[in-house]
C-alpha cells in the first residue's frame, strides 16, 4: 500500500456554519471536495499523526463512499486508530460518548443533520473536539483557513475496509476498530436513568411510539426502548435507517414529522411520542393532544430532572441559546442557580458544560442536552422524559400544565422563510440593523418597540468573542422577536424569526401558539417589511 499525495486547488466556499459544513451532496462527491476539506481538518488541528478519531456519520446517501475516503487519508497523514460504528453509522451523541469514553484526539461526524438526504440533498461533515463537542469557532476558523490555502493532500492507495464486521483490523499502519454503535451508549443511559421505573411504567400499560425518522436513531431506540425498557414491539416506527431517510426531511418537528402530531392528537392516542433527526441530537416530545415545544420541555426537564438518577444532585445551571424561549430561565431562578444565554449551535455550551457551570443545556430548534456528552440528545430527553413521568405517573399535558400555572407559559413560534435570495435576505437583516436606533417607541400591530439590539456574546469561561449572533425586537408588554439567517441551509438563504410572548395567567395559558402570538408576528413583518424583501407573505415552516 502506497500513500499517495494529490496535488490540489483551494475549493471556494468551505466554510463551517453552525454544525460543521453542509453542502449538496453531488458538491461534496465533486472531484477533491470532502479530500480537500478533510485534509484541512487534519492541517487545522495540526496534524493526525499518531492520533486516534473516532468515525461515524448518520448513515445518509454517500456515508458509505465517505467513510472510506476519510480512513484512507487518516491512515496517510499517519493517524494510530480510527474507532468507527458498524457501518460506519454512529448517532452524534454517540459519537461524542465514544471520544469521551476512550479518551481519543476527536472525531469526524458525517451528517447533514435535519436535512434530507440523497444524491439530490445535502450532506455534511463536521470535527468535534477531544472534549467530544463541535468543535469551538477558533477551531473551525484555522480550519477554513487551511481550506483556503490547501495546495495537496494524502491518501493511502488501498481497498475498502470492512467495515459491516466488528473488530479491529489494519489498514496500512493505522488500526480500525469497528465497534456496536450502540452498546456504550446503551450503558451511558442505564447509568443515568432509573429503567426499573421505566421498564415499571410500561409494564403498566403505559403507550409510547418513538419516530426514528428513517435515520440513524432506529437501532438506539429498538435497543433502549423495546428490548431494555420493555415498550412493546413496534413502539419504534421508521426505526430501519436509510440513505434518503425515506424521502422525508428528518427534521423532528410538526411540519416533517406531522404524522406522529396527528396521531397524539387522534382518537388513538399513545400515551406519549416522541421523535429524533438524522444524526438523533433532537427530539420532539408529545403527549396524548399535546406538542411541547423544545423551550417548554427544557424548562420542565431543569424543574423535574433531580427525579432521575443521574441528576439527583441536582443541576449546577442551565443554558439556553439565545432565540430559545425564556421558560427555562424562570426554572433557573427558583432552583437558585445560573441561566446563560448564547448563540445558536451546541459549540457554545461546550466550555460552560466542561466548566461545571452548566448542567442542562437546550435549543428552540428540538435540541436538548446535559453534560453527560457534549452534543444534544434526542434519546436522552425522550428518557428523561420517562424517567420523569415514571415517578410522577402524570400525563404530559397535566405535567405540562401545571408547569404553566407555576412558572407562566411562554407561547412561541419559530417562522422559517427558506431558500430565499441571499441577497435579499442580508438586506433585510441590513435595514433592520440601520433602523434600529429609530424603532423603539414606535407601534407596529399595537405593540409598542421598547428596545432593538445585535446578540454579541463574550464566552464567560475562555472570553472569546462572537458577534452578530441575531437580530432581536423588544415590545412593551415583554414580547420578543428574534431574527436569523441560518447557517445550515445549502440553498440560498433561510431567514429564521422567532416569536415569544409570556402569559403568566392560567386562564389565558390554553390558546394556539398561532393566534396568541398574532400581533407580534404582524408586528414583525410590518416592521422588516418582509414582504418587500423576500416577496412572501407566510413562512415555509412554523414550528
Ligand atoms: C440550526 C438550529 C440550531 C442547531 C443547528 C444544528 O442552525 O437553529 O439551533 O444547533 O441547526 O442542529 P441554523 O444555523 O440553521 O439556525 V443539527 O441537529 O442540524 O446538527
Ligand atoms: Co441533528
Amino acid at each position: 500500500m502506497s500513500i499517495a499525495t494529490i496535488n490540489t486547488q483551494p475549493i471556494e466556499g468551505q466554510k463551517p456554519g453552525t454544525s460543521g459544513l453542509r453542502k449538496k451532496t453531488k458538491v461534496f462527491m465533486g472531484p477533491h471536495y470532502l479530500e480537500n476539506f478533510v485534509q484541512a481538518i487534519f492541517n487545522g488541528i495540526g496534524g493526525v499523526d499518531g492520533k486516534t478519531l473516532v468515525l461515524g456519520g448518520d448513515g445518509r446517501y454517500f456515508n458509505d463512499r465517505a467513510a472510506q475516503v476519510i480512513l484512507r487519508m487518516a491512515a496517510a497523514n499517519g493517524a494510530a486508530r480510527i474507532i468507527t460504528g458498524q457501518g460506519a453509522l454512529l448517532s452524534t451523541p454517540a459519537a461524542s460518548h465514544l471520544i469521551r469514553k476512550r479518551g481519543t484526539d476527536g472525531g469526524i461526524i458525517m451528517s447533514a443533520s435535519h436535512n434530507p438526504g440523497g444524491p439530490e440533498e445535502d450532506f455534511g461533515v463536521k470535527f468535534n473536539t477531544p472534549n467530544g463537542g463541535p468543535a469551538p469557532e477558533e477551531v473551525t476558523e484555522r480550519i477554513f483557513r487551511e481550506t483556503e490555502i490547501l495546495a495537496n493532500y494524502r491518501i493511502l492507495e488501498a481497498r475498502d475496509v470492512d467495515l459491516d464486521t466488528i473488530g479491529t483490523t489494519q489498514l496500512g499502519e493505522m488500526a480500525v476498530e469497528v465497534v456496536d454503535p450502540v452498546a456504550e451508549y446503551r450503558l451511558l443511559m442505564a447509568a443515568l436513568f432509573d429503567f426499573e421505573a421505566i421498564r415499571a411504567l410500561f409494564a403498566s400499560g403505559f403507550t409510547m411510539r418513538f419516530d426514528a425518522m428513517h435515520a440513524v436513531t432506529g437501532p438506539y431506540a429498538k435497543a433502549i426502548l423495546e428490548s431494555d425498557l420493555g415498550a412493546r414491539p413496534g413502539t419504534v416506527l421508521n426505526g430501519t435507517p436509510l440513505p434518503d431517510f425515506g424521502g422525508g426531511h428528518p427534521d423532528p418537528n410538526p411540519v416533517w414529522a406531522k404524522a406522529l402530531v396527528d396521531l397524539v392528537m387522534g382518537g388513538d392516542a399513545p400515551d406519549f411520542a416522541a421523535a429524533s433527526d438524522g444524526d438523533g441530537d433532537r427530539n420532539m416530545i408529545l403527549g396524548r393532544g399535546i406538542y411541547v415545544t423544545p423551550s417548554d420541555s427544557l424548562a420542565v426537564l431543569a424543574a423535574n430532572a433531580h427525579l432521575a438518577p443521574g441528576y439527583a444532585a441536582g443541576l449546577k445551571g442551565v443554558a439556553r441559546s439565545m432565540p430559545t424561549s425564556r421558560a427555562v430561565d424562570r426554572v433557573a431562578e427558583k432552583l437558585g442557580i445560573e441561566a446563560f444565554e448564547t448563540p445558536t449551535g451546541w459549540k457554545f455550551f461546550g466550555n460552560l458544560l466542561d466548566a461545571g457551570r452548566a448542567t442542562l443545556c437546550g435549543e428552540e430548534s428540538a435540541g436538548t442536552g446535559s453534560d453527560h456528552v457534549r452534543e444534544k440528545d434526542g434519546l436522552w430527553a425522550v428518557l428523561l422524559w420517562l424517567n420523569i413521568l415514571a415517578v410522577k405517573r402524570k400525563g404530559v399535558a397535566e405535567l405540562l400544565k401545571a408547569h404553566w400555572q407555576e412558572y407562566g407559559r411562554d407561547y412561541y413560534s419559530r417562522h422559517d422563510y427558506e431558500a430565499v435570495d441571499a441577497d435579499a435576505a442580508k438586506a433585510l437583516m441590513e435595514e433592520l440593523k440601520s433602523s434600529a436606533s429609530g424603532l423603539p417607541g414606535r407601534s407596529f400591530a399595537g405593540l409598542e418597540v421598547t428596545a432593538i439590539d445585535e446578540f454579541n456574546y463574550d464566552d464567560p469561561i475562555d472570553r472569546s468573542h462572537s458577534s452578530a449572533q441575531g437580530l432581536r425586537i423588544f415590545f412593551k408588554a415583554g414580547s420578543r422577536a428574534v431574527l436569523r439567517l441560518s447557517g445550515t441551509g445549502t440553498v440560498g438563504a433561510t431567514l429564521r424569526i422567532y416569536m415569544e410572548k409570556l402569559e403568566r395567567d392560567p386562564a389565558s395559558q390554553s390558546q394556539d401558539a398561532q393566534a396568541a402570538l398574532a400581533d407580534v408576528i404582524k408586528a414583525v413583518q410590518e416592521i422588516v417589511k418582509l414582504k418587500a424583501h423576500t416577496e412572501r407573505s407566510e413562512p415555509d415552516v412554523k414550528t
